[in-house]
């Protein structure tokens, strides 16, 4: 006799997580994977390229898409950056647009909105996220409706994706969005990023800790070697661009000082990220105007090859 199949069919589909610059997206992707993938900071435009973050669930995989925030672009850097999140948009099962529920509804979430509206398909769940800042009830619901008042979705979570109130919930709609269908990607994969570009991030994300004003905005990091040398660790030899003479100053410091706490800060970040012990060697150096100059952006990762012409 055949055994009755009780099994809930697995799921699987892709979901982008959008919204304007700093809402946390990505340590929302962090805390879902329950390790950290994305560079993340307190400084808007962190993230400057999509990437992936790929939960394999006992009942469904849920491929995230991590995305730059939608802003208005100042250089061809920040065109590049809103590309790679409306590009995010194309082809997912469902859309996590985070807002900050601890500030009213902004210039760039509008921005975020109209894009949302000329979409058709997918399905988009509105998500408070930072409300372990935000105290009382009816504050909550006023920053419900401020968000619904400029783009309707019918289903809204609130969450933190510091202290992981909410994302149980979440979990459990996007699940539901998801067609059935066998695992996208091996189910030990967690990211599509290389280490070595993780670690550029990582790298940039310590530097964006540490300097001030727009010096941190015009920095970018390339890793020139990558090597593994088995039970020693790994060997990364990593150079920071800037865009003037001055930033370079600034970006090594005083007798070294700042680049050696970049480094310090950096390096134990890519070990939390790789599992093992990192010696990291950096340099800086100036590539003129890079974020407006075609070839500096390709030199720099800044482009999708299937975009270019
Ligand atoms: N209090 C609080 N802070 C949060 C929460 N989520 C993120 N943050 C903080 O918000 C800042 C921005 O976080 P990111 O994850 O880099 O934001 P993002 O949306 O990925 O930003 P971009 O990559 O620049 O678009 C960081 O300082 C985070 O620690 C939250 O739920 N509560
Ligand atoms: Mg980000």
């Amino acid at each position: 006799m055949e055994m009755p199949s009780s099994t809930v069919a697995y799921r699987s589909g892709f979901v982008a997580l959008v919204g304007r610059p700093n809402v946390g997206k990505s340590t929302l992707v962090n805390s879902l994977m329950r390790q950290k993938i994305a560079a993340v900071s307190p400084r808007p435009q962190t993230t400057r390229r999509r990437q992936l973050g790929i939960l394999s669930l006992e009942q469904a995989q849920i491929v995230f898409v991590d995305t730059p925030g939608i802003h208005r672009p100042l250089h061809k850097l920040g065109e590049f950056m809103n590309q790679e999140s409306l590009k995010a948009l194309e082809h997912v099962d469902g859309i996590v647009w985070l807002v900050d529920a601890s500030q009213p509804p902004h210039e760039e979430d509008r921005l975020v909105a109209a894009h949302l509206a000329a979409l058709k398909a997918p399905p988009v769940i509105l998500a408070l996220n930072k409300i372990d800042l935000v105290k009382s009830e009816a504050e909550r619901a006023k920053s419900r409706e401020a968000f619904l008042a400029i783009f309707p979705c019918v289903n809204t979570v609130m969450l933190s994706a510091l202290d992981g109130r909410g994302q149980g919930e979440l979990l459990d709609l996007l699940i539901a969005l998801l067609p059935p269908g066998e695992p996208l990607y091996d189910t030990e994969q967690i990211t599509d990023l290389y280490e070595r570009d993780i670690a550029a991030d990582l790298v940039r994300e310590a530097a964006l800790e540490y300097l001030r004003e727009e010096v941190p905005y015009s920095l970018a990091v390339r890793v020139d070697e990558y090597t593994e040398r088995g039970d020693s660790g790994a060997f990364i030899h990593a150079t920071i661009f800037v865009e003037r003479d001055s930033h370079k100053g600034i970006v090594i410091g005083r007798g070294g000082e700042m680049l050696k706490k970049i480094g310090a800060a950096a390096r134990r970040q890519i070990e939390l990220m790789s599992g093992r012990k990192v010696f990291l060697e950096l340099k800086v150096k100036v590539s003129k105007n890079w974020r407006n100059d075609p070839q500096a952006l390709r030199f720099l990762g800044y482009v999708r090859e299937e975009n270019r012409k």
